[in-house]
């Protein structure tokens, strides 16, 4: 078994990851990010007991349990560079033995469940409504870092965005990975809006936002609300998705991605209270995670 070194997987004096701050005991199997550090203590006081409290940088640490039910709740900041990081090193918690530097030869999977904010992109979905992702569509480049494989119901979804949008290769290589199945199930017909969420590399240019700056591709939202495939849809973009449901593929987790809406782009509106349907979203969440 290969050794893997000092430089790659860095550990620090406590035997904890680098960026997280947190060893593999400390870590649950079943993890909710958010984006917001503060978002952390919003979920982690509906827990019943709380085990272990960390923050290193922009990532706070959580574990705590509901009942039987073991949770972490961690806070990856904002962007797919920050899910580069925040994935690998849950991952490389619990399927890397720290003392040999070695995968192990058991893999363990990990339930990771994103609960963020995102701007709608289609008129029917207003703010303070929720969504969840089917398939995260990164136009922000992390995963063409890796070596993946989109499925042939995939390959025809991205080749019709592409044509749709127009995106060259100055901007971005469009990739996509469906949600779990598995866990997407248990937010069926909850009141909850289901679609594919854009990724972006920023909240401004890159979602179409003008204050003084022009666009490479002024017309790239109206593009993304027209986009249809199927029965599919663009219902949603932000800044994460696509970089969970891409790495927890190849890792061999399931994910999935929800969003309490606080911008409409089509109409728009910005919420006058964003927390309460981020509360709301959270409440929803723990509910059906606590039953995994
Ligand atoms: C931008 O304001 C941030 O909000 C969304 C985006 O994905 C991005 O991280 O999610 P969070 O509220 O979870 O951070
Ligand atoms: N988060 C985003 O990334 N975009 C929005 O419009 C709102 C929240």
């Amino acid at each position: 078994m290969q050794r893997i070194p000092e430089s790659e997987l860095i550990i620090n004096h406590r035997g904890a990851i680098y960026h997280l701050d947190v060893r593999p005991e400390e870590l649950a199997h079943t993890i909710i990010t958010v984006g917001d550090p503060d978002r952390v203590p919003a979920v982690s006081k509906h827990f019943d007991r709380m085990e272990v409290q960390r923050q290193h940088r922009e990532f706070v640490t959580h574990t705590g349990y509901i009942g039987q039910k073991r949770l972490s709740v961690v806070s990856t900041g904002i962007g797919p560079d920050n899910i580069d990081i925040v994935l690998n090193e849950l991952d490389a918690l619990v399927n890397i033995d720290f003392d040999s530097r070695t995968i192990k030869p058991e893999h363990t999977l990990l339930n990771i469940i994103r609960v963020g904010t995102s701007g709608a992109l289609q008129a029917d979905i207003p703010v303070d409504s929720w969504v969840v992702s089917t398939h995260g569509l990164g136009i922000d480049n992390l995963m063409n870092f890796y070596r993946h494989e989109e499925n042939d119901s995939e390959k025809q979804l991205l080749q019709a965005f592409i044509t749709q949008t127009q995106l060259n290769h100055r901007i971005s290589q469009p990739y996509i990975s469906a949600g779990s199945a598995s866990l997407m199930k248990h937010f069926a017909g909850e009141g909850i809006h289901a679609g594919i969420t854009v990724t972006c590399p920023g909240f401004y240019g890159p979602q179409g936002r003008v204050l003084r700056l022009g666009l490479s591709n002024p017309n790239l939202i109206d593009r993304l609300t027209d986009f249809t495939f199927g029965q599919h849809r663009i219902t949603n973009f932000e800044m994460e998705t696509s970089g969970i449901y891409g790495l927890g593929r190849l890792l061999g987790h399931h994910c999935l991605s929800l969003s309490a809406i606080v911008a409409n782009r089509v109409v728009k509106e910005f919420s006058k209270d964003g927390s309460l349907a981020v509360q709301g979203l959270i409440t929803k969440t723990l509910e059906v995670v606590s039953t995994l």
